[in-house]
């Protein structure tokens, strides 16, 4: 639903992997099904004739989604070897390994650059279920090994076609980047910091402006979970951007505690064109951060604020909304949201595998429908009835929408929209008028009528807080563990 309307961004980590495979000698080539249909899935398989067709599961909601193509594809073309991976894939591999009943050869768990290439040569042979991260119907590898340098395999931008349709708002059309893979915080009910184990690591500045600068895109999106944690590195890539006469308008998410301590780093980036990010907000009430374990206060929240718009900079911030809010909690976000110039987005509370709240959260899930895991419908019993809950949903997320696409603000973007236009960029246009048909209360109460065809595993009956290292993907080593400081 989020991309049907705010943006639609590159697969960069499909793009990487690409990378690793060709350095391996395979030829490639990448279908971004954001983009493309089916058929063209179809068609690209009966032209290029793959000897390996590997799929990108970062997103639970897509899983349904890959099982059938991976079904297809083997009936299609039987001697193609059929692999997944990805963010969610890595949580749930048994389970869509059983799913696809055979068709999907091997899943490959955690970051793919370093392990991509070696199922293609393990292909049909018992050495396959050994490598790390693979796991088999037959079994699984090692734990998926961690990639010690970020600067090899650069996202093979080349290989995605129509890149003018990758936008974010007003960035239209906008590529992406990534300066630092990683999460040293540890938030409840999220998985970013899960998956790489806690660690944080850094490209090398030069390699980053490097990379930056082969863009060919005026816009770029920063794909970091939280920006410019160590502002020296955020200091480093700018300078050397510089350096290159790189200009282009960045948008990146960050933390309101990280904004707060390393304000100059931001400040100087505004200067090379960042005038966009998304701070992780997430409540407003000092409980519900403490649930989520944000460790910030509201104070510092609404500090990072402020201080974002000294600044100058345009804001998104995010609110979870609980399934248990009742009409009043709803009322009181919209009162709020629409005292603040940012723009405020709504997601439900989530409980995803690989986040803590997957086995904590003593509410029982109401569907096992992997399609509706995308933070926008409830899949925890809610207090409202279920149609209800939806009408206060979107009703929150009109006002707040009308607030920036309203008849003034439009005055204001219109400018804005008809330069887009005038040079064939119809993205963000497209954006102004598309909410009614994607937020509406009823095709959200129906998406959860639909029969389900694969249902996921629910989580074991234990309520108690796992160790973390149990949530992990990757185990880094000591050394590779870093400090938020
Ligand atoms: C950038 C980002 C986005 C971008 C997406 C860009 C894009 N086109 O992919 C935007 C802003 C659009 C976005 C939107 C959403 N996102 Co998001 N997003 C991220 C973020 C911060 C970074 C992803 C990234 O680019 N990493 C860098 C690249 C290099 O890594 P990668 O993509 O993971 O790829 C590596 C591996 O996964 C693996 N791999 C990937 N594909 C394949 C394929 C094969 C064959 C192999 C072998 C390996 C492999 O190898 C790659 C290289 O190491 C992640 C958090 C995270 N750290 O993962 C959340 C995250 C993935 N998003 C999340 C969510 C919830 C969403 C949304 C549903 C809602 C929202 N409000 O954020 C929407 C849904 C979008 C959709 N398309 O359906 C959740 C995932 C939840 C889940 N389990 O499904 C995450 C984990 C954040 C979180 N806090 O929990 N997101
Ligand atoms: S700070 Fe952001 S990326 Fe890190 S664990 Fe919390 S929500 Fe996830």
């Amino acid at each position: 639903m989020y991309s049907e309307i705010f943006l639609r961004l590159e697969p960069i980590g499909l793009e990487r992997v690409a990378t690793a495979i060709r350095a391996a000698g395979h030829d490639v080539r990448l279908l971004d099904l954001q983009l493309f249909r089916h058929a063209d899935y179809v068609a690209a398989l009966d032209d290029f004739r793959p000897q390996a067709v590997g799929f990108s599961l970062n997103y639970l909601a897509n899983i349904p989604e890959v099982v059938d193509l991976a079904k297809l594809t083997k009936a299609r073309r039987p001697g193609c070897f059929v692999f997944a991976g990805g963010h969610s894939g890595s949580f749930v591999a048994d389970e869509v390994l059983e799913h696809a009943g055979g068709a999907l050869d091997c899943l490959v768990r955690g970051e793919g650059e370093l392990i991509a290439p070696r199922p293609l040569e393990a292909a049909g042979d018992p050495r396959l279920s050994r490598l790390p991260g693979v796991v088999t119907r037959d079994g699984a590898g090692p734990a998926p090994t961690m990639l010690d340098d970020l600067d090899r395999f650069p996202p093979a931008r080349d290989l995605t076609r129509r890149r003018r349709r990758y936008f974010i708002g007003v960035l239209d059309p906008c590529a992406s980047a990534e300066l630092t893979r990683g999460c040293p915080w540890d938030c409840s009910f999220c998985s970013a910091w899960t998956f790489y184990g806690r660690s944080y690591r850094k490209a090398s500045p030069e390699a980053a402006a490097d990379d930056i600068a082969s863009i060919a895109e005026p816009n770029v999106f920063l794909v970091d979970d939280v920006a410019f944690i160590h502002p020296e590195h955020g200091f480093a890539i700018g300078q050397a951007l510089e350096r290159r006469g790189v200009r282009k308008q960045y948008y990146l998410e960050t933390r309101c505690d990280v904004l707060l301590r390393n304000r100059e780093v931001f400040a100087y980036w505004k200067r090379l064109g960042l005038h966009y990010m998304f701070l992780g907000l997430e409540a407003l009430d000092e409980d519900a951060l403490r649930l989520h374990r944000k460790r910030v206060t509201p104070g510092e929240n609404f500090r990072a604020l402020e201080v974002a718009r000294e600044i100058g900079f345009t804001v998104a911030v995010n609110i979870i909304v609980d399934p248990d809010w009742d009409e009043r909690r709803f009322e009181i976000v919209r009162e709020w949201a629409l005292t603040v110039p940012e723009i405020v987005h709504l997601t439900v509370a989530t409980p995803y595998p690989g986040t803590e709240i997957w086995h904590t959260e003593s509410r029982r899930l109401t569907s096992l429908d992997y399609r509706l895991f995308d933070v926008q419908h409830a899949v925890l019993p809610t207090r409202l009835p279920l149609q209800e809950f939806y009408a206060q949903l979107v009703k929150t997320q009109a006002v707040l929408n009308r607030k920036h696409l309203g008849v003034a603000a439009l005055r204001q973007t219109a400018s804005i929209a008809l330069s887009l236009a005038l040079r064939g960029q119809t993205n963000f246009l497209r954006m102004l008028w598309k909410f009614g048909s994607v937020y509406n209360i009823e095709r959200q109460f129906a998406d959860h009528q639909r029969p389900v065809t694969y249902a996921m595993r629910p989580p074991g009956p234990v309520a108690t807080r796992p160790r973390a290292r149990d949530l992990f993907i990757h185990i880094p080593t000591a050394a590779r563990a870093a400090s938020a400081g």
